[in-house]
């Protein structure tokens, strides 16, 4: 049954695309339009068409399931200039997000109606794509370059009344009888006939425009290839004609299409989607009610905590046990909201309902019939231990109990309470209230309606869930140490800690591994091992980062770390008494220093990432390797257009990925690079970790 259909309401013939969950433009679809549009065209009764969606939203794009397989015809270009050579008025009725190859369609239309709760967008830079269906080339005529340049650099949906403003829409309506207002729209246009943007040309534009833009984007695209083809096709849409502007869109198009960039971006998108999916979590399993959070821990994470879940709309209790503490924690909420109001992120009225809705306090009498319990004391498995003994004795039956935790044992945590089954590890990652990663660690007894809870929040906290399972840790943290020691060996080995960080920065690490330790504060790191009971019986193991944090350089925070930091600067300065603690700590270790190539660096610390991941898919703490990408990605600034480490290894191939591992193991030792089992079998059978 096609997803597309037609009647007719007197003169109009209305086309609904019913093909959920968001209309996307599969093969049927694009078919449906042109079956449709020729039929309404031959109808003598219909004098105009409306096309209009069922569901939740107008057509959201094309269908990226599809994407990497053999193009299916009819192509979404010739889909969307059949639409346009209509002889009779189209319009297109838009409610929900028209996006990408939606709105492309709405543009093939001869005018476009929306609900004003509707949006349009082309997020195809997203993806590592650009607006295939010819929107390089109408939308510029529609609403000039400099609009259509940045609605399809951000990748950002507008508004419907922004939207009507450019002139990218020609009617908004309230109310939600959009069937209706599109057919009493759709007669007015009878008199007026179809408008086709092909026969417009781009409004005049400054000549600098393109050049401006390539300036101006350039420090956040870092390594992307599609926003200067972005700007290339809306440069050749002001120069050349329609049909010439979109063969070579076409052209760029397919360029990008088929760049790796768009395949992790791709995989990242799906891969985002996938973990709220837990293998063994039944969909239906119930949920318990949040709608009241207790946090506890005063200090950067509880308040970041608090913060994200009074903006969530939760009733949020902050207590500590130190009332300065707590004070300068209710401070740190305030001031997030205030610095919010202050860049026009947040409603002060939001901020008023948020603030009416939170409170301290120093006792757990008053946190009793809270729905959920966050803890965010400090990183010791005591005092871990101290404050659950004391929930399980005051939080009422029924409540989720969650921890904070980065790397301590879930199962030893909920063993000092009578309710394991509510225990659950919620590891945020700092600024709690801006990553967007919360890993949800499960204990051996954690009950399945606390993971489907704990899933649930995630998503109302604006968060990515990804459930995991319990070692030291869990998955991100696990993989850091890998990354972490590996960065450190290269520093007693001879790579000097700007040049690693240069290499990792420039292959697309949202930061080098050395600035990052000296922003979150290499002490944080140092008192992580102390608690750990399983490091490795090697003493060059993270041995820069000890004698640094012993000397009181701990970073960014006390000015110096393994960079220097001018007063108010957070720009690292190589310190060359550094060097030499490190020259001094690789005599003493015996470990002889050499020039190191970038290659080297690139594969000694992702590699340390995929060998981890799989050892971590394996142990079954992470359920897909998809997992594992989305918690990098989304955790520790691995490049989102190279899908992730485990992704990254798939693309490279695992072949020569284990290889590299083999040869690391012979040169470095098995302790660290023994190749997993899983890499092993893998490669030989020439799989790849997304077929598992
Ligand atoms: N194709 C296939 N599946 C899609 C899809 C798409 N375009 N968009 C969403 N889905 C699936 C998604 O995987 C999930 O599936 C379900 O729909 C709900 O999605 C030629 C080349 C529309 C704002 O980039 O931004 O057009 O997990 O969880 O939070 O120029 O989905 O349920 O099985 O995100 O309500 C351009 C991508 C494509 C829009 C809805 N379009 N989608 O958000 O739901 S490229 C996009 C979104 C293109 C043309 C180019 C969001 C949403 P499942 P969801 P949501």
């Amino acid at each position: 049954m096609s997803p597309v259909s037609m009647d007719r309401n007197r003169i109009v013939s209305v086309v609904t695309v019913d093909n959920p969950p968001v209309n996307a433009l599969s093969q049927a679809v694009r078919e449906g339009l042109v079956t449709a549009i020729e039929a309404a065209e031959a109808d003598s009764e219909s004098q105009a068409i409306v096309i209009i969606c069922a569901g939740r939203t107008f057509i959201a794009g094309a269908d990226i399931k599809e994407f990497g397989k053999p193009a299916l015809e009819p192509f979404l270009p010739d889909v969307v200039a059949r639409i346009e050579a209509c002889e009779k008025p189209v319009i297109a009725a838009i409610h929900g997000t028209a996006l990408g190859g939606g709105f492309e369609v709405a543009l093939g239309c001869h005018y476009r109606i929306a609900l004003s709760s509707a949006a349009i967008g082309l997020p195809e830079v997203n993806l590592g794509l650009l607006p295939g269906a010819t929107g390089t080339q109408r939308l510029p005529r529609l609403i000039g370059a400099e609009h259509a340049l940045d609605i399809m650099l951000t990748g950002k949906p507008v508004r419907a009344g922004r939207a009507l403003e450019y002139g990218a829409l020609d009617k908004v309506v309230a109310g939600t009888d959009l069937r209706a207002a599109a057919i009493s729209f759709a007669e007015d246009c009878v008199a007026k006939g179809p408008r086709r943007i092909r026969d417009m040309t781009v409004p005049e534009v400054d000549a600098g425009l393109f050049d401006t833009t390539r300036k101006k984007i350039a420090p956040k695209t870092r390594g992307l290839i599609s926003p200067e083809k972005i700007i290339r096709a809306v440069e050749l849409a002001t120069k050349t004609s329609f049909d010439e502007g979109c063969a070579d869109e076409r052209e760029l198009f397919l360029e990008c299409m088929a760049s790796p960039q768009s395949s992790g971006l791709r995989h990242a998108f799906f891969a985002e989607r996938s973990v709220a999916k837990v293998p063994g979590l039944s969909k239906d399993t119930p949920q318990r009610d949040v709608t009241s959070v207790a946090v506890i821990g005063a200090g950067t994470m509880g308040a970041g905590i608090a913060y994200n879940s009074l903006a969530s709309g939760l009733q949020v209790t902050l207590l500590d046990i130190n009332e300065e503490g707590l004070l300068r924690g209710e401070k740190t909420v305030r001031g997030l909201y205030e610095g919010g109001v202050k860049r026009g992120k947040v409603a002060a009225s939001d901020m008023e309902a948020g603030l009416a809705r939170f409170s301290t306090s120093q006792n757990y009498e008053d946190i009793a019939d809270v729905d959920i319990v966050i803890e965010a004391v400090f990183e010791s498995m005591t005092i871990k231990k101290e404050v659950f003994a004391a929930l399980d004795k005051t939080i009422k039956k029924g409540a989720v109990l969650a921890t904070n935790t980065s790397t301590l044992s879930i199962d030893d945590i909920a063993a000092s309470t009578s309710r394991p089954q509510d225990v659950i590890g919620l590891h945020f990652f700092s600024p709690a209230h801006i990553m967007r990663l919360l890993e949800i660690v499960r204990g051996k007894g954690t009950a399945d309606d606390v993971i489907a809870t704990s899933l649930a929040l995630a998503k109302r906290l604006g968060k990515i869930g990804v459930v995991v399972g319990n070692c030291v840790g869990f998955v991100g943290n696990r993989m850091l140490y890998s990354y972490g020691r590996e960065s450190q060996l290269l520093l007693l080995e001879g790579a000097a800690p700007e040049y690693i960080d240069k290499v990792l920065y420039d292959w697309g690490m949202a930061m080098g591994p050395n600035a990052v330790g000296d922003l979150a504060g290499l002490d944080i790191g140092y008192n992580g091992r102390k608690e750990r009971v399983d490091l490795p019986d090697d003493s060059r193991f993270y041995q820069v980062a000890n004698v640094l944090v012993e000397m009181g350089r701990l970073g960014q925070k006390t000015g110096k770390g393994t960079f220097l930091y001018e007063k108010g600067s957070r720009k690292p300065i190589p310190d060359p008494e550094v060097d030499a603690i490190i020259e001094a700590e690789a005599e003493r270790l015996g470990v002889k220093r050499r020039e190191i190539s970038s290659a080297e660096i690139i594969e000694r610390c992702i590699y340390g990432l995929v060998v981890e991941g799989a050892r971590i898919l394996e142990e079954g703490i992470a359920s897909r390797s998809a997992d594992i990408d989305v918690v990098w990605m989304n955790g520790y600034g691995f490049p989102r257009y190279r899908g992730g480490p485990m992704h990254y290894a798939d693309t490279v191939g695992l072949d020569k990925v284990y290889a590299t591992v083999c040869e690391f193991s012979e040169r470095f030792g098995p302790m660290y690079w023994e190749p997993p089992k899983l890499l092993k079998e893998l490669a030989e059978s020439g799989k790849r970790f997304s077929d598992l």
